[in-house]
Parts: C-alpha cells; sequence; structure tokens
C-alpha cells in the first residue's frame, strides 16, 4: 500500500503545482521580463513538460545507502573529473599531471575525488602499518615514528591551496587552451589535518648549524626537495587529513609535507624521511627542474611561495554566456589565492585592463588559501575583455603580462601571475586570451 499512497502524494504535488502555475501565469512574462535574474521567457516556460511530471523518484522508494556506503556523485555529474594534461605528461599516465576542474567547484573546498594531482612517478599503495618517518642530520636525537606516534603530537587543521608552480607554465609565449581547466587547473585547496613540524622538533633539539631540510618521498620518484629551516620552524605541517578524511593516495597517502602557500613541487607527498643540514641539498627537482631562466641567461633556484593571483571562473571557455539576453543580471565569480598572505581585495575590468571596478570577497577570507571572489553584472550583450586582478595583505598586486614578462622573459616554465583575461564574445562565448600593450 505504501506505494499506492506516494503515488497519491505525487499526484497530489502535481495538482498544487499545477494551482500555482496558474496563479503566476497570470503575471505572466511581462512582469518579470527585462528586469532581476531571469529575464524574458525563461523565469516563466509555459509549455515547458518537466513542471507537470510525476517523475519516478518522486513515488518509488529509492536505493538504500547499503548499496552505496562510501557515497559519490549523482551519476548526473560524471563529466566533472580531473583531466589529463597530455602536453605536459607525453601521454605517460604513470607521470602525470591530472587537472582540476575549476569550473565546476562551488565555494573554496576541493572535492577530495576532485583535487587535482601531479605525481612523477605514479601513485604508490602504501600499507600505513608499515610507513615510518625518520628525522635525523643535525638534530640533538633523531627519531623514527609511526603513524600512531605522529598522530600523538597536537593536532590542527588549516585551510590551504596547493599550487604547481607549473600552474599556467605552457602560456608564457601566448594562451595554448581555449579552457580554464588546462590553462590554471593544477591547483586545488582543502582543509588539512596534521602536526606542526616546529612541534615535532621540540623534542628532537635542532642544533644551530641546522639551516636546510631535505624533505624526501618514498614513492618512485622519490622526490627530493630542500626547504630553509626558517619556513620549517614557521608554518610547516606534516599532513595526514585532507577535508575531513585520510589523505588520498594522489595526494600523498599516508603522509605528506604541506608548506602553506609554497610551490606545490615542495609539498613532497608519501614522506618517508627529513634530514636536517647546514646546507641545501640540490636534489635533483630543484637543480635540473624547479629553477627559472631569465632572460639574462641565469636561473633563479630556490624560489618558494606561489605569487598573489586570480581567475575569473564564471564566465569562463567551459562556462559561457551564451544563454544569456542583454539586461540579464548575471555573476561573475572567481578564485583568488596568494602565497604569501590573505587577499585584500581582487578588481575586475571588462576592457582589458583599462578601467577596474572593485569585486566582493565571498564566504571565508583565510591566508595563503583560494578566495571566491564575485561581482553582479548586468549584461548587455557586447563585446568585453574580461580580466580579474588580486592583491594581497603583503603588498603585492598582480602585473600585466607586459610587466611580467619584461623581468622574467618567456623561458621560464613557473610562477605565471600575471593578469589573466577572457574575451567575451557578443554572442557570448569566452576565449583564453592575453593583453599586451
Ligand atoms: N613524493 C612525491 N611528492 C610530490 C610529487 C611526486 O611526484 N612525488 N609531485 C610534486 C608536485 S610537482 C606537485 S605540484 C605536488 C602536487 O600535489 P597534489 O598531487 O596533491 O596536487 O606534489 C609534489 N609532491
Ligand atoms: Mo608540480
Amino acid at each position: 500500500m505504501r506505494n499506492e499512497h506516494s503515488q497519491h502524494d505525487a499526484e497530489n504535488v502535481s495538482a498544487e503545482r499545477r494551482d500555482f502555475f496558474k496563479k503566476t501565469a497570470a503575471l505572466s512574462a511581462t512582469a518579470i521580463a527585462g528586469a532581476g535574474m531571469l529575464s524574458g521567457t525563461r523565469a516563466m516556460a509555459e509549455d515547458d513538460p518537466v513542471i507537470m511530471n510525476t517523475p519516478d523518484w518522486g513515488h518509488k522508494i529509492g536505493y538504500p545507502v547499503t548499496k552505496n556506503r562510501y557515497g559519490m556523485p549523482s551519476p548526473y555529474e560524471h563529466n566533472i573529473t580531473r583531466r589529463n594534461a597530455k602536453l605536459l605528461s607525453s601521454g605517460n599516465w604513470q607521470a602525470s599531471i591530472a587537472m582540476c576542474p575549476i569550473q565546476d567547484l562551488s565555494g573554496i573546498m576541493t572535492p577530495n575525488g576532485l583535487f587535482f594531482s601531479r605525481c612523477h612517478g605514479g601513485i604508490p599503495t602504501i600499507n600505513p602499518s608499515e610507513w615510518r618517518l625518520m628525522i635525523h642530520g643535525l638534530v640533538e636525537k633523531p627519531l623514527v615514528l609511526t603513524l600512531d606516534q605522529l598522530k600523538r603530537y597536537p593536532n590542527v587543521s588549516r585551510v590551504h591551496f596547493v599550487e604547481c608552480p607549473a600552474n599556467g607554465g605552457p602560456e608564457w609565449r601566448g594562451p595554448q587552451f581555449n579552457s580554464i581547466q588546462f590553462a590554471k587547473g593544477m591547483m586545488s585547496n582543502a582543509e588539512w589535518t596534521g602536526v606542526y613540524l616546529k612541534d615535532i622538533l621540540k623534542d628532537l633539539g635542532l642544533k644551530p648549524s641546522a639551516k636546510w631540510m631535505l624533505a624526501e618521498g618514498i614513492d618512485s620518484s622519490h622526490m627530493g626537495r630542500t626547504v630553509p629551516v626558517d619556513k620549517v620552524l614557521d608554518d610547516a605541517m606534516i599532513v595526514w587529513g585532507q577535508n575531513g578524511e585520510a589523505l588520498r593516495p594522489e595526494q600523498g597517502y599516508p603522509v605528506r609535507l604541506l608548506l602553506p602557500g609554497w610551490e606545490g613541487n615542495l609539498c613532497v607527498k608519501w614522506l618517508g624521511r627529513l634530514e636536517f643540514a647546514a646546507e641545501p641539498f640540490y636534489a635533483k627537482e630543484e637543480t635540473a627542474k624547479y629553477t627559472a631562466l631569465k632572460p639574462s641567461g641565469k636561473a633563479i633556484q630556490h624560489f618558494y611561495a606561489n605569487e598573489v593571483n586570480s581567475i575569473i571562473t564564471s564566465p569562463c571557455p567551459e562556462k559561457p554566456w551564451t544563454d544569456l539576453k542583454a539586461g540579464d543580471m548575471v555573476e561573475i565569480e572567481g578564485l583568488a589565492w596568494s602565497g604569501m598572505g590573505t587577499i585584500d581585495g581582487v578588481d575586475i575590468s571588462f576592457d582589458g585592463g583599462n578601467n577596474w571596478v572593485e569585486a566582493n570577497l565571498k564566504g571565508l577570507v583565510l591566508p595563503k588559501s583560494w578566495t571566491r571572489f564575485s561581482f553582479m553584472y548586468k549584461y548587455e550583450g557586447k563585446p568585453l575583455i574580461l580580466a580579474s586582478r588580486a592583491r594581497d595583505d603583503a603588498g603585492y598586486i598582480q602585473p600585466t603580462i607586459d610587466q611580467e614578462t619584461a623581468v622574467m622573459g618567456v623561458e621560464s616554465v613557473y610562477h605565471r601571475n600575471g593578469i589573466a583575461s577572457w574575451e567575451v564574445t557578443a554572442e557570448g562565448k569566452v576565449n583564453n586570451v592575453q593583453v599586451r600593450s
């Protein structure tokens, strides 16, 4: 009888909706056209068959949670996935870059299944009971920790982005991808849980001569990077938690180093060893790679924090304005972040950077974290060059592309933070462009 009962309820609901529809239809399109968020006929589509539907989900019992104990997104969201950038990984999917669909995210947290992932030697499957962290070198008391021992230190949770310094790197010489996911998707933002490294070091006794720390991974790439001790004693974390659950294998399960705001490459995943020394280690990833060749022919070797940056996520090539009509109000949204501090403000330009208006920062505004910005705009159906320019509380503002290339040339792969712009055509299509003077 239960099914019949539900069927009956569904019919009532449908009748109520029909009444509502008849009453409001009197107000009709004329009252709404040309004003507000939904102008014209889209607000009151009298011939929309969906309004009268009584689909299965409203009167058939649904499936139980036992079918899907670890939840998955709705099958209708199947197209929202990470995507691999062939250009950067020569089609080799073991060592690859999986770009985050930043155009499809809301708020500032990246769901763990969509977090961007950069692996130099594939993703190891590590048994946490066989995992140890060795801390040695210029310390009074070297230490080997199990995961349980590590978790006994005071836990902290912090929201921070991880961005590969090569994010946007293929575009120094001009746009390469008509896609935000491929142009800017080498970053994500999460709440990380772990311990401050300085709290562990209290037990070890750092020798005064210790100026550098090598962090080494236990994956096949054995990623090694040297970190100055100042950063270690400031806010470096050893993390095992990602958005409320264990780190995902792609993010370094069971434990990774997190250097808030600094190059993703320094945030060594599948961490196994920390060694303190008086000199940098000059590991492969800080000599052959992750250096920036300048026009003088010299390369910058140790550069760390990702500079203030921003990108408009809506509209973007994947989220065009092709269904808008002149007069529609539309929300321009985007993400701003700085590895040097907290976002102070974001400006938006509609004419490629000649004039600027201030956007609103929405939701949480946290240090070294994605910050969402927003601007309500009355669409005019005219071509635009949309751009965003972020500022941080360390006093930095994004440079123009010309200013940036004047200093860095175009040979560097890393640390691009010049003002990004989208061309919006009269039809509302969105293209990746670079504004040069
Ligand atoms: N052990 C190890 N750590 C690593 C890497 C790796 O391949 N192995 N890749 C690095 C690079 S280049 C980046 S950009 C970040 C990416 O972090 P994510 O995969 O969690 O997004 O991890 C870094 N840590
Ligand atoms: Mo990276």
